[in-house]
């Protein structure tokens, strides 16, 4: 899964994704870049402790930082999207964290402001897509093909939301999945799921608020975008600290997880996303799956040769296997489920593959 990073100048992005992925960014540096992020789930943990594995394997997501978006620069639009245009998720930064040596952005002295900034460009972006693509049409020199007229009165319904500076995705469901699978080479931003992220200060942290937080979650609310609230700095101070340290430091806080936490389940929940397991003497890993996907399907996800083979799938819920304490407990109290393909696949499945070769 892979998600961009975007957001107005000076926000935090690049601490942010430095945040996530552990690579120390520049944040001079004009190149910008890609890194992993492990998705923390401490059902892992627990599960390695159990198995003592010689490999242990978190699920991983894949961040993009971007340049700065600066407001009516259709260049700088161009080029921040450009670099999201593959992502299936987009991380907006707001900023609220006061710092006196960090302007805040033109215009964008609160969160909110920069909020209603922010999504302005989206749907210009996509504006200028979908009117470039239609005025291409409507310019051929031949008569289209039926694919083609379709295509075009599904962009002139867009540019219609787009022109009354609405997000396409709050119009989802006047368009059917084929009419979304013509446009879908333009990757268009108002389409993609969003996850809202504030940069907090720890006085902002601590009181739970920041200015304009309420208008900022009505327009979450509105446009069913994610919401998480992160105190960037406070992250660095937790991640430094040697794991054993990091729980009775969260605790002191009052919270029980770390922001980076926090936003890997806002993302998979946002993304549709669950996570199942394999586990063994060798490995203990986490994978990735998509809500609703079947035990072939999650098999394909381990390896096109399990797939292919597929014969059955063992399967035991991650709570029973803690409750009981083993395996072994679990199969004798026949709570383990032998199951075909078509199998829907629950978080927290645990999952054997048998499979011909
Ligand atoms: N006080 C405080 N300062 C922060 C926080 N997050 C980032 N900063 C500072 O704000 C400045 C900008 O942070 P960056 O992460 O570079 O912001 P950016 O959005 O990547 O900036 P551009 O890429 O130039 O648009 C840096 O000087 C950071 O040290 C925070 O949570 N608290
Ligand atoms: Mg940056």
């Amino acid at each position: 899964m892979k998600v961009g990073i975007v957001g107005l100048p000076q926000v935090g992005k690049t601490t942010i994704f430095s945040l996530l992925t552990g690579i120390e960014a520049d944040p001079y540096s004009t190149v910008h870049q890609k890194g992993i992020a492990k998705v923390y789930d401490k059902r892992v943990k627990i599960l390695s402790e159990m198995y003592q594995p010689k490999k242990t394997t978190y699920a991983t997501l894949e961040f993009y930082d971007t340049p700065s978006l600066i407001p009516n620069e259709q260049k700088s639009r161009s080029q921040v999207f450009n670099q999201v245009q593959n992502a299936d998720a987009l991380l907006l930064i707001l900023r609220a964290f006061k710092n006196d040596s960090v302007p805040f952005p033109e215009n964008g002295e609160t969160a909110f402001k920069q909020l209603k900034i922010t999504l302005d460009e989206f749907i210009f972006r996509d504006l200028e897509i979908v009117t470039n693509r239609i005025e291409r049409l409507e310019n051929a020199k031949r008569k289209l093909d039926n694919k083609e007229e379709n295509e075009l009165k599904v962009l002139k319904h867009m540019r219609e939301i787009l022109e009354n500076e609405d997000f396409l995705s709050r119009h989802r469901e006047e368009f059917t999945a084929d009419q979304i699978k013509l446009v879908s080479s333009y990757s268009l931003v108002t389409l993609k799921p969003v996850v809202i992220t504030v940069n907090l200060d720890e006085n902002q942290f601590s009181e739970k608020n920041y200015e304009s937080k309420t208008e900022v979650l009505n327009i979450v609310k509105d446009y069913n975008f994610a919401y998480i609230e992160l105190c960037g700095l406070m992250e660095k101070e937790i991640q430094e600290l040697p794991e054993e340290e990091r729980e009775e430091f969260l605790k002191d806080l009052g919270i029980t997880e770390s922001g980076i936490e926090r936003l890997s389940k806002t993302m998979y929940e946002q993304l549709g996303l669950i996570s199942f397991f394999t586990v063994g003497k060798d490995e203990v890993r986490a994978w990735t799956l998509k809500k609703g996907s079947t035990a072939v399907e999650a098999a394909g996800v381990i390896h096109s040769d399990l797939a292919r083979g597929f014969i059955k799938a063992e399967i035991i819920k991650y709570d029973d296997l803690i409750n009981l304490g083993s395996e072994k407990e679990v199969k004798e109290k026949g709570l383990m489920k032998l199951v075909g393909k078509e199998h829907v696949i629950e978080d927290g499945d645990i999952i054997t593959v048998r499979f011909n070769v």
